[in-house]
């Protein structure tokens, strides 16, 4: 399964290498490129292979999107890092963006790397039509404003310190978390211009594995090792972060992301039995350690 991942990422990481060489060089390139590598499971890249295999969907296609989508996951690690909102200094075993290029040049490169999806979106190397490509660039700028990810972003601080339920929690991990494994999720049908409800399907699936990674990402916090996981770990009981965790205990979060793991295949079965594919990833998210 490990194999299958790399690939992924290796193939993504390629086409970002070569989207970027073939523009322009300035200098936050240089920063916008320590944001996507080396490290990153690239993980929404390989949710949106097992997906896009289902619907028959070419694979460089599907990686071209996936380095879309990776792009604004990246800026949204470098902007998540700064003093201003969870003030990180380690991210992937290196200094954060902003500890090795400073604050103003990092938030600039996350700025760059949020627009450089759209570049990919959009750009006349992605042989999809142009209806399709104002759908997807419409669904991912949603998935990533304020009822996406900044969104879940903006509620994830406010909560820090306060008693919060667990449906607010739920709804905060969906857009912070969630927003782009269903965009990820979505794009198949997307592309095969199935209808609303096929595509609202898709979505739910990728809020569930969105779900599903954020608990997982809090376990780690909670148990994991900060050189295994490349960042400090612990930081949430400190910081007094609203998580699944934090209201529900750990065995009860395990036993949580279980069930959601097994909705996301009932669900998914309903609409083809080729879940394989997706079952490996789902399990590779429940164990990994980084
Ligand atoms: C400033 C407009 C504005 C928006 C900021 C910072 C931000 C929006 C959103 C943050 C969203 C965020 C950091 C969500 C956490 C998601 C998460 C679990 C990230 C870790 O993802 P991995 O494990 O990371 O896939 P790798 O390193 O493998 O790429």
């Amino acid at each position: 399964m490990k194999n299958k991942i790399i690939r992924v990422a290796e193939d993504t990481n390629l086409f970002l290498k070569k989207f970027i060489k073939k523009q322009k060089k300035t200098e936050l390139v240089t920063a916008m490129e320590y944001g996507l590598f080396p490290g990153g499971k690239k993980i929404r890249s390989k949710i949106l292979l097992d997906i896009g295999v289902i619907f028959k969907i070419r694979y460089k296609t599907l990686i071209a999107i996936g380095a879309a989508v990776e792009c604004i996951h990246a800026y949204s690690l470098i902007h998540d890092d700064l003093p201003c909102m969870d003030n990180d200094k380690l991210r992937r075993g290196k200094p954060s963006t902003h500890i090795k290029f400073g604050e103003s040049t990092a938030v600039l490169a996350g700025n760059s790397l949020l627009t450089m999806a759209f570049e990919i979106l959009t750009s006349s190397s992605l042989k999809i039509n142009e209806k399709t490509k104002v759908d997807l660039v419409q669904k991912l700028s949603e998935s990533s404003g304020h009822l996406g990810i900044a969104g879940g972003q903006y509620l994830d601080l406010s909560f820090e310190k306060k008693k919060i339920s667990k449906n607010k929690i739920i709804d905060m991990e969906i857009k912070k978390t969630g927003k782009l494994f269903s965009f990820c999720c979505a794009v198949p049908a997307i592309i095969k211009r199935k209808n609303n409800k096929d595509i609202k399907f898709f979505e739910n699936i990728g809020a569930n594995i969105g779900l599903l990674f954020q608990i997982a990402d809090d376990l780690i916090d909670f148990k994991g090792s900060s050189k295994i996981a490349g960042k400090i770990t612990g930081k949430d009981k400190k910081k007094g972060k609203a998580t699944l965790i934090s209201l529900l205990g750990y065995k009860n979060a395990i036993k949580y992301s279980n069930k959601i793991k097994f909705k996301i295949i009932k669900d998914l079965n309903r609409y083809s039995s080729k879940t394989n594919n997706l079952n490996e990833t789902l399990d590779y998210i429940l164990t990994r350690n980084k």
